[in-house]
């Protein structure tokens, strides 16, 4: 790893003593490089990690998730009100509430995290119910090849091929980061689809809608490539 060289917004030095904590916090491998380069407007605090002392928050880098929404207000929805409807080309569609998902078998995993614009968060730990235990309780139809993914922001779409949406790790969330998932992470359901930019993980997870093919989500209608698996 580079030995970051940098200053905080003020101006002040970082002192090797605050970037040692960092690595200490596990952010090596994030801290330094290209990461350097960025602009500081497009960091946010490095919120997720335990400051005691306040000082990672004057440091223009964290090992931190970016907190995105392509719409303004995103309404809240909790134990009461969350539903979710799955539904489309199955034999079973259904509505779960937020206590029918916790019911259902779950399953915990640590992955990174990659967003397709460059930031990363390696070692973030996931918690939900598989996909394929909900697709396999819906009963997919015949001509069903894809799940269309809906958001309560009311704009966000995303798809997935039913191949895709059946691996192991593409959970439909309901913790992250070692507690509930946040508002600002999507909760209190999200998806997340692991060996997929973060595009794929469709926040303030509304609607799983079997389809007969992949319907282009809203980041693929701006660009990004319908398959979305990193590396490729
Ligand atoms: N509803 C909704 N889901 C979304 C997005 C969004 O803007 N709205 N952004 C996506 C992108 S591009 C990324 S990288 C991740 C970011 O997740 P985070 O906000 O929890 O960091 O959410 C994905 N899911
Ligand atoms: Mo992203």
């Amino acid at each position: 790893m580079d030995e970051p060289r940098s200053s905080g917004p003020a101006g002040a030095p970082v002192g090797r003593r605050v970037v040692l904590g960092l690595v200490g916090l596990g952010a090596a491998g994030v801290v330094g490089g290209a990461s350097f380069s960025r602009r500081l407007s497009d960091w946010l605090a490095p919120a997720e990690l335990h400051d005691p002392t306040g000082l990672l928050s004057t440091l223009p880098v964290g090992p931190a998730f970016r907190y995105y929404s392509v719409t303004g207000g995103v309404p809240r929805r909790n134990e009461q009100s969350y539903r979710l409807r799955v539904d489309g080309l199955v034999a079973q569609p259904a509505t779960y509430r937020l206590s029918d998902l916790q019911a259902l078998p779950q399953t915990t995993f640590t992955s990174d995290f990659h967003c397709v614009t460059g930031w990363s968060v390696p070692g973030v730990e996931w918690s939900g119910v598989p996909l394929s235990e909900l697709l396999d309780r819906a009963g997919p139809a015949a001509p069903a090849r894809a799940v269309r993914i809906r958001s309560f922001d009311g704009t966000y779409t995303e798809s997935l091929s039913l191949e895709d949406a059946r691996l192991p790790h593409v959970v439909v969330a309901l913790r992250m980061l070692g507690g509930p998932v946040s508002h600002d992470h999507g909760g209190p359901v999200r998806m997340y689809v692991d060996g997929h930019y973060g595009y794929k993980s469709t926040k303030w997870l509304s609607g799983i809608e079997l389809t007969e093919r992949e319907v282009p989500g809203y980041w693929e209608r701006r660009g990004y490539p319908l398959e979305g698996t990193i590396g490729e």
